[in-house]
């Protein structure tokens, strides 16, 4: 199967510019080597355009900032994803704020009966103008997802919603706001937090979350923000939370996924180089990325 890589440099789903640079960061930290080693055949699509607004001036209506930015691009990117789906390849995504991971969806999920989701992130992304705290799209795309928010982003691709609740799992989590727990609650979301990685081991957490995405679906997509790392290792982020998954953590969740070979498209996203030291945290995604298409230590 060929890989398409798409790029999405986009920084308008947050406020702290720099993430706009991720894929170019990624590209430069040898992902497509990486994976033509791997003996894939790669083609880099280039980027999908990200409209610019005149001057720099956030717009917020609705608790909602640079709403008609974040549409288009990802109207373009859900295009972009259906045609790399429909010639038999499989997406590769690289974000770009997790705001694009509304488009990605949009193109994947109506080629499949039921989509299965890993959320791998120290967030819920599961709020909406009226339960967010920053007005930011990107802490909104898995519930957008699941056609909760927005029309004009719920509606992306033409249908919602995308995902159901039963076939989403979210790996990771340590900063949840309070719409986000309850959401979480009443459609019975599926989470590992890092509570549950401390006391189950990474290994378990896997066993586990494989089987739920897996149980009711025929793909899954990966969705996997650089801030479910520790900062230690994933500096380059537009907002670290402490206390994250390690290293050997995410590169054995990513293993376990090559060796079940579940995934059927995925995205990497997150990756600020403004904030990042030396590329590293483009070089962790890139590291993760060889591991999900079944890179061995030996
Ligand atoms: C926060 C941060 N929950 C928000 N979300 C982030 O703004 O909605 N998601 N950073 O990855
Ligand atoms: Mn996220
Ligand atoms: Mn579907
Ligand atoms: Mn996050």
């Amino acid at each position: 199967k060929k890989i398409s890589i798409i790029g999405v440099p986009m920084d308008l789903g947050q406020t702290r510019r720099g993430v706009d640079m991720g894929p170019s960061a990624m590209r430069y930290a040898g992902v497509i080597q990486r994976l033509k080693k791997l003996d894939y055949g790669v083609v880099d699509r280039g980027d999908i355009e990200i409209g610019r607004p005149p001057q720099y001036d956030i717009k917020n209506d609705e608790n909602l900032k640079d709403l008609d930015e974040v549409v288009k691009a990802n109207a373009l990117l859900a295009d972009s994803v259906s045609k790399v789906v429909d010639e038999g390849d499989f997406p590769l995504v690289l974000g770009g704020d997790h705001s694009i991971a509304i488009g990605t969806l949009a193109g994947v999920a109506n080629k499949y009966e039921n989509l299965g989701v890993i959320w791998f992130d120290a967030h819920g992304d599961l709020n909406t103008g009226e339960t967010s705290p920053s007005g930011n799209i990107h802490g909104m795309p898995l519930a957008i997802s699941l056609g909760i928010g927005h029309s004009r982003l719920t509606e992306i691709g033409g249908y919602a919603p995308k995902i159901e609740p039963e076939n989403i799992v979210i790996i990771g989590a340590r900063s949840l706001d309070d719409g986000e727990k309850e959401l979480i609650r009443e459609k019975g979301i599926r989470v590992y937090t890092m509570h549950e990685i401390d006391r189950l081991g990474m290994t378990n957490v896997m066993e586990e979350a494989i089987k739920h995405v897996t149980r009711n679906t025929d793909g899954v997509h990966l969705s996997l923000d650089l801030d479910a790392l520790d900062p230690q290792h994933a500096p380059g982020v537009g907002t670290p939370v402490v206390g994250g998954t390690t290293y050997r953590e995410a590169h054995l969740a990513m293993e376990m996924l090559a060796e079940r070979r579940i995934i059927t498209s995925a995205e990497f996203v997150e990756v600020n180089t403004i904030l990042d030291i030396k590329n590293q945290t483009a070089e962790a995604a890139v590291g993760l990325i060889g591991s999900l298409f079944g890179e061995k230590l030996l």
